[in-house]
């Protein structure tokens, strides 16, 4: 249960703040129904490990259950709707200009919830590229006939040089997109108060932000139902889901 005075330091934090970093995590997408990288995988993946398929090996290995995977994803983004957390997260950006909202998520919930500018620190389902030449691909709508527990799918192929199209997302293994880094870590050296939002602060390098931050002199409020390596740099835990405790610490 959360505990009042600690809503109350966290709220007398982000009274005085003046330069916001919020960093959030699959947790902050729960409550909209999209299943965090810690949920067990159903259906079709129900025996696969996210972090072994979410890797360029698995695409290589087998391209039409990774594409499979991520067209399943997305629907499944498609169909869901922003929850308070990520509108909150909004109104907060809206009520301090200059906050830096850093996302490890590959959704797009917090722009359909008014973030303008979100940084992908792991890229996004919404920007399918060609795994050869690199070339954009257009994102299809999403299939009406999905499958309740997905399929395997072959991938498109690029118009350009006709190689595999791919899923616009940093794999593990793969280095996260250098300008979002740098600006990522510059918000994080920069700011005097970071809020971590429903990650396992398990993730290389994002899990450092927090770090950075303090190393900097910035205070860190978690929201988290459970316990997360982060819980030694936070200065307040918020112990609970983000879509109830976001809206009563911003207020909206
Ligand atoms: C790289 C996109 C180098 C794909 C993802 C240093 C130390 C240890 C390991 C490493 C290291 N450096 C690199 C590594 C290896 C690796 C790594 O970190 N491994 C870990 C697992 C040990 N990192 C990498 O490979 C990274 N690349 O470092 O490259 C390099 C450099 C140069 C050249 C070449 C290579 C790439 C990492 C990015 C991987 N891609 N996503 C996809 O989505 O399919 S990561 C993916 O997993 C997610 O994006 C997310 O970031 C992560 C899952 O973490 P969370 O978001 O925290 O979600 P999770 O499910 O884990 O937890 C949910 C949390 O929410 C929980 O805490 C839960 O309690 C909480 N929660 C639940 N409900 C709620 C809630 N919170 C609030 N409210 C609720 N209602
Ligand atoms: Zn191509």
């Amino acid at each position: 249960m959360l505990q009042q005075e600690d809503l109350g330091q966290a709220t007398a934090l982000l009274a005085r703040a003046r330069r916001v970093v919020i960093l959030t995590g699959a947790g902050v997408s729960a409550e909209s129904g999209v299943p965090t990288f810690r949920d067990a995988l159903t259906g079709l993946w129900q025996r696969f490990d996210a972090q072994a398929l979410a890797t360029p090996e698995a695409f290589r290995a087998d391209p039409a259950l990774v594409w499979g995977w991520y067209e399943w994803r997305r629907t499944a983004v498609c169909r869901a709707q922003p929850n308070p957390a990520h509108l909150a997260v909004a109104a907060l950006e809206a009520r301090h200009p200059g906050t830096v909202l850093i996302t490890q998520n590959v959704d797009d919930l917090h722009e359909r919830a008014g973030s303008k500018a979100p940084v992908h620190l792991h890229g996004s389902l919404f920007a399918p590229r060609c795994a050869e030449c690199g070339q954009p691909a257009p994102t299809p709508d999403a299939p009406a006939d999905e499958p309740e527990n997905g399929r395997r799918l072959p991938p498109p192929r690029c118009a350009r040089c006709s190689g595999l199209i791919r899923p616009g997302v940093v794999w593990f293994g793969e280095a996260l997109p250098t300008d979002a880094l740098a600006s990522a870590v510059e918000a994080a050296a920069s700011c005097d108060l970071l809020l971590a939002v429903g990650t396992s602060g398990l993730v290389h390098p994002a899990a450092e932000l927090p770090h950075v931050a303090v190393r900097t002199g910035a205070a860190v409020i978690q929201v988290n139902p459970r316990a997360t390596p982060l819980d030694e740099v936070a200065e307040v835990n918020l112990r609970g889901p983000a879509a109830r405790i976001l809206p009563e610490l911003i207020g909206t």
